[in-house]
C-alpha cells in the first residue's frame, strides 16, 4: 500500500470520519424515558466555530513546560479525564472549554465523578469503547463501564452543564483511518481519548495546536503531569493503538519539527479550512 501524504490523510479524516454525538431521536434512546437528558443537537451544531484551539494531552512531559500562558491564549481548550489545572497553571494553563472523559473515569470511585468540582467547568463529552461493528442497541446493553447510568445521575445533579456522548461510529471510523494507513494490523481497540479529542477539535476549530501528544525534549516515563506514577506505556500505548495514532498525527503536522522538540506542539488545520 502506498504511503499517502499528510494532506491526503487530512482529507480522509474530513470526509470519512463523522464527528457524531448521541441525540434523543436515535434508537434505542428514543424509546427510553431519559432520552430528554441528551442534547437535542449534535456537538458540532452547538459549539464553535473557534478560531484557535488547544488540545492538552495529560503527558508527564507537560510538567515544567511553562506552556500555560500559550495554552490559555487559544479560543478553546480541550482537556482529558481527570487532568487538573489547579496547581499546574504555569505548565498547562487554567482555561477548560471542553473536557473529554472516558467511561472508566465516570464509573470509578477514586475519580468522584459525581461530586468533584474538577468536572463542573466547561462542556463535558464522554465516550465508552463500544464493540467493533456493534449497533447502538448492542452497545447500550453491553457497555465497558456504566456510562449511561452515570450520565443520567450527573445530568440530574448538573442539568445546566452541556454534556454530550460520542457516537461509537466516530471511534471506529477513526480506528479504520489508522488501520488503512498502517502496513501492519493494529489491535481492535478504539483510539485513545487523545486522538478522539484532537479530531473533535479539528471539526470545531480553524487551527488546532496539540500539546505533548508527540513528546518533546522533555519526554519522560512520568505518566501524567499531575501524578507521581511512572510507566512508559502511557506514552507508547498498550490497550489503545497509541503509537499508530502518533504516527498519523506526525504525518499530518503542519508545524515545524522543531516546535515538537521544544514545545511538544503539533499544528493541525481545522476541517473547514481544507480544500479537498
Ligand atoms: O491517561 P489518559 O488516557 O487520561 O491521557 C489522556 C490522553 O493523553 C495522551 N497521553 C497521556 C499520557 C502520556 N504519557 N502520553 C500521552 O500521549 C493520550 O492520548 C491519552 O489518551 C484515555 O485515553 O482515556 C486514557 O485514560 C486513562 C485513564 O482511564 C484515565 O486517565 C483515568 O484515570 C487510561 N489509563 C488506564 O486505564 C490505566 C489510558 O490508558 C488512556
Amino acid at each position: 500500500r502506498p504511503k499517502v501524504s499528510g494532506s491526503e490523510l487530512l482529507c480522509q479524516l474530513k470526509y470519512k470520519v463523522e464527528v457524531a454525538t448521541l441525540t434523543p431521536d436515535l434508537e434505542p434512546f428514543s424509546s427510553l424515558p431519559w432520552a430528554y437528558q441528551l442534547p437535542l443537537q449534535p456537538i458540532t451544531s452547538d459549539l464553535g466555530p473557534y478560531k484557535s484551539c488547544a488540545v492538552v494531552s495529560s503527558a508527564g512531559s507537560l510538567r515544567y513546560s511553562g506552556l500555560g500562558k500559550e495554552i490559555d491564549s487559544h479560543d478553546a481548550v480541550l482537556r482529558f479525564n481527570a487532568a487538573p489545572t489547579v496547581g499546574y497553571e504555569k505548565d498547562v494553563g487554567s482555561k477548560t472549554t471542553i473536557r473529554l472523559l472516558n467511561s472508566q473515569v465516570m464509573a470509578s470511585d477514586d475519580h468522584r465523578f459525581l461530586s468533584s468540582s474538577l468536572y463542573s467547568t466547561g462542556v463535558l463529552v464522554a465516550w465508552d469503547p463500544s464493540p467493533f461493528s456493534a449497533d447502538l442497541s448492542q452497545w447500550y446493553n453491553k457497555t465497558d463501564y456504566p456510562i449511561f447510568t452515570q450520565y443520567q445521575r450527573y445530568r440530574r445533579l448538573h442539568p445546566l452543564q452541556p454534556f454530550y456522548i460520542l457516537h461509537p461510529s466516530f471511534e471506529w471510523q477513526l480506528w479504520q483511518r489508522i488501520q488503512d494507513n498502517m502496513a501492519e494490523p493494529i489491535q481492535k481497540n478504539p483510539p485513545s481519548s487523545g486522538l478522539l479529542g484532537t479530531v473533535l477539535m479539528m471539526s470545531l476549530c480553524e487551527v488546532v495546536h496539540v500539546y505533548e501528544f508527540l513528546p518533546s525534549q522533555r519526554k519522560t516515563e512520568l505518566c501524567h503531569y499531575y501524578q507521581r506514577f511512572y510507566d512508559a506505556a502511557c506514552t507508547l500505548g498498550a490497550y489503545h493503538p497509541l503509537l499508530y495514532e502518533k504516527n498519523l498525527v506526525k504525518r499530518m503536522n503542519q508545524g515545524l519539527d522543531r516546535d515538537i522538540y521544544t514545545h511538544g506542539r503539533v499544528t493541525l488545520p481545522g476541517f473547514s479550512t481544507l480544500n479537498c
